[in-house]
């Protein structure tokens, strides 16, 4: 029987008793079986209006034969019934069920051409899983070995990265110009005291110009161990990965652990440059060694902004230099990413600080 893993929160009204109630309610349908209810967490409001109440928020994992599209349904006429109202995105709510994973089942109503009709917020896994503390502890809490379909890693991975991962965060766009306008516009729209209801100290961003080789000055220190023989690419690689773990090293020497560090800039990305190099990526193998060692010598990043052309249209996806791309985050890159469509800059400012802030203090426990 297939299994599914929602989330359950409400910041309105009394809010133990609607969790126990709505979990009565999905207990008692007779094509679901309720397997496990996570311990209820108050945590605060991320995103939306500001000054919302706190939150409890839960996750249960479930077994059954409603179809992904029937849960969902389900869910939301449970919400309803709580006196839901969709209005305002991420307002405060009396009952908000999401579904997280299903099975191992991707489902992207732009992979799938289905428009999924006036349910397409269905897309599974839930794309905010991966950085929402307030999910993904709860699911981590019942659903450990769940491996996440996309990222590859079990929740348990996820949420150990969410609470330990350094705030560093890295945009990946296949196009210098773009990811440095990036990082210099989020560095400044976040640190803006008066733009966001939570304010963040950024005080790095680690820039490199198009065109220029910002490590070179490393690269030659280094190669009396270097041997000069080496592949460009891995040379790059390996020169770009001491430079950004240096950059690292001194942002942290420098700053609290709280303050972000943005590169315009995502370590694997220098691997475009050199097809040749990078092509037996393309035939699925693993990455070799000698690249996978200078990957590992810095962190990663704690969330991944993926910049995408717009229209992402499949054939887009199917594009040569996007297959790399890619090829290159299943290989490298085990964290949370968030999408964002080049171009539609208001939205993903207010996706990133949602996603910084939903990251910002993570339980202990
Ligand atoms: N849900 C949201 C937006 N923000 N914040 C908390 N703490 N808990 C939530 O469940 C939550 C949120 C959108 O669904
Ligand atoms: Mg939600
Ligand atoms: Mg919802």
């Amino acid at each position: 029987m297939p299994r599914a893993l929602i989330s359950l929160g409400s910041n309105v009204g009394d809010r133990t008793a609607t969790l126990t109630q709505a979990l009565h309610q999905i207990r008692s349908h007779p094509a679901i079986r309720l397997q496990r209810v996570s311990r209820f967490l108050a945590t605060r409001p991320i995103g939306g209006p500001e000054g919302q109440p706190e939150f409890l928020n839960a996750a249960a994992l479930l077994d059954t034969t409603l179809s992904p599209k029937e849960l969902l349904q389900q869910l939301q006429r449970i919400e309803q019934q709580f006196g839901r109202v969709r209005e305002v995105r991420w307002d405060q709510r009396t009952l908000d069920l999401d579904l997280l994973l299903y099975d191992d089942l991707i489902w992207d109503d732009l992979i799938w051409d289905d428009p999924i009709g006036s349910s397409s917020e269905l897309v599974i896994p839930h794309p905010r899983l991966a950085w929402r503390g307030f999910a993904l502890h709860p699911a981590a809490e019942i659903a450990p070995d769940w491996r996440h379909p996309v990222i590859g890693s079990t929740l348990a991975e996820l949420a150990q990265h969410l609470r330990f991962a350094p705030n560093y965060l890295a945009i990946s766009g296949g196009n210098a110009k773009r990811t440095q306008d990036a990082a210099v516009r989020l560095a400044r729209e976040l640190t803006e005291p008066s733009s966001t209801a939570h304010h963040f100290e950024v005080p790095t961003v680690l820039l490199s110009p198009p065109g220029s080789e910002p490590t070179r000055g490393l690269l030659e220190s280094d190669s009396g161990s270097e041997k000069t023989d080496l592949p460009p690419g891995l040379r790059s690689l390996r020169a770009q990965a001491l430079a950004l773990r240096q950059a690292m090293t001194s942002h942290w020497n420098t700053f609290p652990r709280n303050t972000w560090l943005i590169s315009d800039f995502w370590l694997p990305d220098r691997l475009l440059q050199f097809p040749h190099e990078t092509s037996s990526l393309l035939q699925g193998r693993e990455l070799p060694d000698p690249y996978l060692a200078a990957l590992a010598q810095v962190d990663a990043p704690k969330l991944l902004i993926w910049l995408e052309e717009e229209p992402r249209t499949k054939q887009a996806r199917e594009h040569h230099e996007n297959a790399v791309r890619n090829d290159l985050l299943r290989h490298c890159h085990r964290g949370p990413r968030l999408v964002g469509r080049v171009g539609s800059w208001p939205e993903l400012l207010v996706e990133v600080q949602a996603a910084l802030e939903a990251m910002h203090d993570q339980p202990s426990d």
